[in-house]
This record gives structure tokens, sequence and C-alpha cells, in this order.
């Protein structure tokens, strides 16, 4: 299988903790792809009409994206651990949903700064999109911490990326601010040998 690949994407991270911790690793090979919105990227496209990491490449069926149908898929492949049956999969879906939903945010505001020319940037978006995140750390202290500290789930996958992709490009808001549990949560799943081995370079 070829993933399609940047070690500065969280969604990619998503997938590569998922191989990690499923023990798939050996089987991908990674393709070095670091696209933004402005870029062509034939062979990608090809595989991705959105030209959007992560994309994996099956020998046996088509490319999937984006990174809640790998993981889905690659958990499902290893025995499918990482979304429990019956009402706590309705949980993890939900939880899942909600890191994403950080991690969307989280992008644009990247974006905002880093694609969109100065003199049209329009810094309340980016505070209306922290807004989101913000309200999003806030539940996930005062709501979610029982499912966090339980047994590995893709719901705790993608919040550990989500909250990895903040202190990566958005350190300097400070979202550990009225989070103490949160931030003490990801404190100890960060030390994971699968987070370890997938933290995005220096910002
Ligand atoms: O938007 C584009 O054209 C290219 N962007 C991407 O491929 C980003 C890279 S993160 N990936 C996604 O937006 C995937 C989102 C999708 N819903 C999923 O897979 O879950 C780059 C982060 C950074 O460089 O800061």
């Amino acid at each position: 299988m070829k993933l399609y690949h940047s070690p500065n994407s969280p969604y990619v991270r998503k997938v590569m903790v998922t191989l990690h911790e499923t023990g798939q690793l050996d089987e991908v090979e990674l393709i070095p792809s670091s696209l933004g919105p402005f870029d062509t990227d034939a062979p990608l496209h090809d595989k991705n009409p959105l030209g959007k990491i992560p994309a994996l490449e099956r020998p046996d069926g088509p490319t999937l994206f984006d990174s809640r149908v790998i993981c889905a898929w690659l958990d499902e492949r290893a025995g499918g651990k990482l979304y429990p049956a019956g009402d706590g999969r309705w949980d993890v879906l939900t939880l899942e949903a909600l890191a994403d939903g950080m991690l969307d945010a989280a992008l644009l505001i990247t974006y905002e700064g880093r694609l969109r020319p100065e003199e049209i940037r329009f810094p309340d978006w980016c505070d209306a999109q922290w807004a989101k995140i913000s309200r999003a750390c806030a539940a996930l202290e005062s709501r979610w911490m029982s499912h966090l500290s339980g047994s590995l789930s893709m719901g705790q996958i993608t919040v550990g990326c989500a909250l990895g992709y903040l202190d990566f490009r958005h350190d300097a808001r400070g979202w550990r601010g009225g989070c103490p549990a949160l931030a003490d949560w990801f404190a100890d799943f960060e030390s994971r040998a699968s987070m370890q081995e997938t933290r995005p370079p220096a910002a």
C-alpha cells in the first residue's frame, strides 16, 4: 500500500498513529506529498480529485481518502478495536468528528496566514475559527475526560493529533489555558511511541 504523506499534516498523522497502534506500519510505503490548495500534483489528483492528503492507494481496490475513511478501514483490517461495538461507537465517532472539526478550523487559520496575501487577510475570521477550537477544548475538558482516559480509541487518537497540531502551528494561542485536565491527558498521550514517532518537524 502507498500512503500519500507529509510529516506536517495532522490528518496524515492520524493514519500514521493508527498504523503504529494496529501493527500495520510495515505494509505501507510513504509517498512524500506536501501540497497546498494552489499546488498541482497530477499523480495525487489522479488518486484523490480533492488533491488532499492523506490518500491510501491499495493494491486491490480504489484509493481511500479522507483520514476518517482510511483509519476506519485500517482498524477493520486489524480486527476492529478502535471503534467499539454498541453505544460506545457513537461516542467514538462523535469525539473523532469533534477533533477533526478542531483540525479543520486550525487548518483554515494556517492557510489564512500562509496563503492569503497580507492585505486581504481577515483576522476576525481567524478569531472565529479559534473560538470553535476553544469551545471544543472546553467541551473535552468538561465532558470527555472519562472517555479520553479509557481504552485506546480513534476518538483519542484524533484528539491527540489535533492538540499536537495546535502546538505545532498555533502554539502562541495557548490552548491549555483553562484546560488543565486535558493538558495533563495530552502530556501522557503524547508519550506513546506512536505519537513520539510521528511528531511533526519543528514549525
Ligand atoms: O487543501 C488542499 O488542497 C491540500 N491540503 C491538504 O491536503 C491537507 C494537508 S494538512 N489535508 C486535508 O485538508 C485533509 C482533510 C480531510 N478531511 C482528511 O483527510 O481528514 C496540512 C497542514 C499544514 O501544513 O499545516
